[in-house]
């Protein structure tokens, strides 16, 4: 049976910075509140680029890079809560722009574990049959903040990220482990595109992104670290073997906290939440092709990665794979 493998990794975010300290400039809020509660020092912020527009460029890189003709691509999968239309998907906006004639496409919603839900779409695909793909997270969360509304609105950006994967003999994905638990769902909602229905009667309306933050930091201290522990379980391979952790970069806070629960060095915890804020579906293919591109993970290299989603859904998710 063939399996997938990544071989290449490339992103692109907007070229407009936005720091702490402009952002207190139009808002209450201040760098040494951002910084110290979230580990966030600036984000990228598009004017004119839709999410299509980013993951444009991260699939026409990730064809430079590797060689590899539009032609030759089986599926495109793009994860996104912030698709620039309900329909077309995002995917087939990409897949339309680059030529990729051949390919299937469709964008998957899991808001932050996005990537981790559609790379694992993506290896079911492989398995049957389809020999090239890309999957791409991609967000323009800059569009869906409620910009009076500092609690949230500092903690968000844009960006994209994505991988391209190949048909292999060999085994890379040891083992993925996805949950979902859609009773707590309303702790974090963006973009109602419906007027409210029966069930979300007490629900105050709100078009924008909003999010109890408590209970999401809650929620992923507690529920996490016992899915990431799972997942390492069914992949048969310890938590000293995982060169790195690439965790969604929410708050580097969470982050200190994971790593202290799978008993590993914060060194193995790349983070670069500091320059982007949280991109959702983007932060895990962005920090993977940010430390290709560094040299500390090398593709080919079989470096053992466990990639860990977690938020809107609620859902969270973790691979373990080798690189
Ligand atoms: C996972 C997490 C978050 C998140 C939740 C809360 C939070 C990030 C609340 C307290 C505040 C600092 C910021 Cl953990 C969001 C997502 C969604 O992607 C996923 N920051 N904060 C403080 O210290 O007062």
């Amino acid at each position: 049976m063939p399996f997938g493998k990544i071989t290449q990794v490339a992103h692109y975010v907007p070229n407009n910075i936005v720091t702490n300290d402009d952002l207190s400039k139009i808002m209450d809020t201040n760098d040494e509140w951002i910084s110290s509660r979230t580990g966030i020092k600036e984000r990228r912020i598009s004017f004119e680029e839709n999410t299509s527009d980013l993951s444009v460029r991260v699939a026409e890189d990730l064809l430079r890079k590797s060689g590899v003709s539009a032609t030759e691509l089986d599926f495109i999968l793009v994860a996104t809560m912030t698709p620039d239309f309900a329909t077309p998907s995002t995917a087939s906006l990409v897949q339309g722009r680059i030529g990729a004639v051949n390919a299937l496409a469709f964008d998957l919603s899991a808001a932050c574990s996005g990537f981790v839900y559609a790379y694992t779409t993506a290896e079911k695909f492989i398995q049957s049959g389809s020999q090239k793909g890309i999957v791409i997270g991609a967000e323009v969360l800059s569009k869906v903040v409620d910009w009076s509304d500092r609690a949230t609105a500092v903690l968000f950006g844009d960006g994209a990220g994505g991988v391209l994967i190949e048909a292999t003999e060999e085994k890379h994905l040891h083992g993925a482990n996805l949950q979902s638990d859609g009773l707590r769902g309303l702790s974090l909602t963006a973009d109602q595109k419906l007027p409210k229905a029966n069930f979300q009667a007490n629900r105050e309306e709100n078009p924008f992104l909003y999010m109890v933050g408590r209970d999401i930091f809650d929620f992923a201290t507690r529920e996490v670290p016992k899915n990431m522990k799972a997942t390492l379980e069914k992949s048969g391979i310890s938590a000293d073997e995982i060169d790195f952790y690439l965790l969604h970069q929410a708050n580097s806070r969470i982050i200190d906290v994971m790593a202290r629960k799978m008993k590993q060095s914060i060194e193995k915890f790349p983070m670069n939440l500091q320059k982007y804020g949280n991109t959702s579906a983007a932060t895990v293919p962005i920090l993977l092709s940010e430390e290709v591109e560094a040299g500390r993970i090398k593709i080919g290299s079989n470096q053992k990665l466990m990639l860990t989603g977690f938020g809107g859904g609620l859902t969270w998710g973790t691979l373990v794979l080798s690189i």
